[in-house]
């Protein structure tokens, strides 16, 4: 354990961690399972184009979350363009810019303007009170994201999008096996889009999930993600290769039957960072409501430098010289990014709780990769920083004028 400030890499001492620890590594699941499956798509020779493993991985999720259509697609962002075309948004769609880049550019992409809406602090969700002022004749829809797996104020977002006649999607890219008010995230909006990255705790490689209660919806998405085939030769929509092959496929359906495991892992880890982080004043971790299903996927810390004395960016800078890879998920915000800059360079003005929170969120690894002494390690560190922020803050901007 280190004891001083020399003792940190930043300062001349040894990294904490020999290697590097991630965010975001994959769950693997029955490993056997899994290349047993691999074995039977390849006796097969049924690699892609709607196969028995999509199928199966499709009727599964659609169970699990007791909603009625599942579209498996090959991942989130080509299924967040899929549905935006399904639900025939055009002109401008509402959305937070504290979101992964994809929700804009799934937007963008296809000419739609992302109309950028600020968050309520608390939740880190776009603010409900702020949407109806953005809504123009132009506007055709709203996109909520439930940011790290809690979800959006979905009864607000239902009933702006209902009196002015909105669609209304959900970016639930980290939201998979979460609940509101006791219904599983899936069944709500228009459609709900799940992401099943290898960064996420269910993980097809890439992939994703298009799930809504509508059929005419589902089976448009379903013909859109399939260039618009209705059967051979026979195209009625425009459309895209948006499929999820069969190995993907097999891995997710592999990840399944070890999600209980999963969520009881990344639980376990966040009740220990929320112990062994106990009482740090300026360093919160964001809470997850324990009354709702949660995954528990992300660990975020919520750093105020007026308290602390170190910034967010300078305790990410020392964990990085530990090998500790922690990420500022979504700095700078979306806004703040091309080709949203250049368009609209005055957007800031409109989220200042945006603007705000990017300055202080700060992911840590966690995950079944995750062992529970480099948990207690990371707390370390990041208690001996934060007890030591002023000093820590001009040692390293004093380190920087030498440099
Ligand atoms: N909407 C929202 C709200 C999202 O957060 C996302 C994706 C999407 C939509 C779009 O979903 P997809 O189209 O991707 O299905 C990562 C993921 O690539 C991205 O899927 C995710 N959100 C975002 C929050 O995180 P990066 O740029 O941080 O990825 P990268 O490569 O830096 O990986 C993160 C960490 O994980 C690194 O420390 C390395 C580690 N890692 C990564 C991979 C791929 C591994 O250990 N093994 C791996 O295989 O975006």
């Amino acid at each position: 354990m280190k004891t001083c400030l020399s003792d940190l890499s930043v300062f001349g001492g040894t990294p904490g961690f020999a290697e590097q620890l991630h965010v975001g590594r994959p769950n693997i699941g029955d490993r056997q399972r899994l290349l047993e499956r691999i074995e039977d798509l390849l006796d097969r020779r049924w690699l892609t184009n709607n196969g028995p493993f999509v199928q199966e991985f499709e009727q599964r999720v659609a169970e699990f979350l007791g909603v009625k259509h599942c579209v498996a697609v090959c991942n989130a962002t080509v299924g967040l363009e899929i549905a935006i075309r399904a639900l025939e948004l055009t002109g401008e769609v509402i959305i937070p810019s504290f979101t992964f880049i994809a929700t804009a550019h799934a937007l963008q992409w296809q000419e739609i303007t992302p109309v950028f809406c600020d968050i309520d602090p608390i939740t880190q969700n776009i603010d409900p009170h702020r949407i109806e002022e953005l809504i123009t004749p132009r506007t055709t829809g709203i996109i909520g994201v439930h940011v790290w797996g809690r979800p959006c104020d979905i009864d607000s977002l239902t009933g702006i999008a209902g009196g002015h006649n909105l669609k209304l999607l959900f970016d639930a890219a980290h939201a998979f096996g979460c609940s509101y008010d006791g219904r599983m995230i899936g069944n709500f909006g228009d459609a709900e889009l799940f992401s099943f990255h290898a960064t996420k705790f269910l993980n097809t490689f890439e992939g994703g999930a298009v799930v809504t209660n509508d059929d005419e919806l589902a089976s448009r998405i379903r013909l859109m993600k399939n260039f618009g085939f209705a059967g051979y030769d026979n195209v009625i929509y425009i459309g895209t290769n948006g499929k999820m092959n069969e190995a993907s496929a097999a891995m997710g359906l592999t990840g399944l039957e070890s999600l209980e495991e999963f969520i009881a892992s990344n639980r376990r880890n966040y009740k220990q960072y929320q112990h062994e982080l106990e009482g740090i004043p300026g360093a919160q971790l964001i809470s997850y409501d324990e009354r709702e299903q949660r995954n528990y996927q992300y660990i975020v810390l919520e750093v105020d430098q007026d308290v602390t004395g170190v910034s967010r960016d300078q305790i990410m800078e020392i964990l990085h010289a530990e090998n500790v890879l922690a990420r500022r998920y979504f700095y700078p915000g979306c806004h703040k990014m091309e080709p949203y800059r250049s368009y609209f360079p005055n957007a800031g003005l409109l989220l200042p709780e945006t603007e705000r929170l990017t300055q202080r969120v700060l992911s840590l690894p966690t995950g079944t990769a995750i062992e529970p002494h480099q948990i207690t390690r990371i707390c370390h560190i990041i208690r001996l920083v934060v007890e030591h922020g002023p000093q820590v803050s001009l040692k390293l901007q004093s380190r920087m004028g030498s440099q």
